[in-house]
C-alpha cells in the first residue's frame, strides 16, 4: 500500500447509523476499514473485472423451478454448449420444486456476462446473479 491520506465525509446521520450497524454485523473494527473495502469493491474490483483484457472468472448463481417443463435438461444442455467456459457447476436441491446452481464461468468479461445472461433469462429461472471474482491484484 502506498501513502495513506485522511479525508472527512459528510452524510445524513440516519445513513451513518445504518453504516455503523453494517460495520458491527460484518465485524469491522472501524469505519475506515469498511469504507476502504466498499470503495475497493465498487471502483477497483468491478472495474478490473469489466476492463480486464485477460481472462476473468465469475460465479453465476441461478435458482429455478422444476415446475417449468424440462428446465433441468435445458439448463444442463445449455451448459454443455459452453463447456469451454463453464469450469464447474454445483447443484443444490433447495426444496421439492426448486434447485440452485452455482456455475463457475471463465473467459473474457463480455463472454462471461453473455453466458450468464443467457442462462439467467431462461424460462423458469426465478433468480440469477453474476458475481465477478478477482484476485484483486490492482487493489
Ligand atoms: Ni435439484
Amino acid at each position: 500500500m502506498g501513502k495513506t491520506e485522511r479525508f472527512s465525509v459528510s452524510m445524513p446521520s440516519s445513513l451513518l447509523e445504518r453504516f455503523d450497524i453494517f460495520l458491527r454485523e460484518k465485524g469491522y473494527n472501524n469505519r475506515s476499514e469498511a469504507i476502504r473495502d466498499l470503495i475497493r469493491e465498487k471502483l477497483i474490483i468491478d472495474k478490473e473485472w469489466e476492463c480486464s483484457r485477460e481472462e476473468v472468472v465469475g460465479v453465476l448463481v441461478i435458482v429455478y423451478s422444476l415446475k417449468t417443463r424440462e428446465i433441468s435438461d435445458k439448463v444442463h444442455h445449455h451448459q454443455h454448449e459452453y463447456h469451454k467456459e463453464i469450469i464447474s457447476t454445483l447443484h443444490f436441491h433447495i426444496d421439492h420444486d426448486h434447485c440452485l446452481e452455482a456455475i463457475i464461468i471463465k473467459g473474457n468479461s463480455s463472454r462471461v456476462k453473455h453466458i450468464a445472461d443467457e442462462l439467467g433469462t431462461m424460462k423458469g429461472v426465478l433468480f440469477y446473479r453474476l458475481i465477478p471474482a478477482t484476485t484483486g491484484k490492482f487493489a
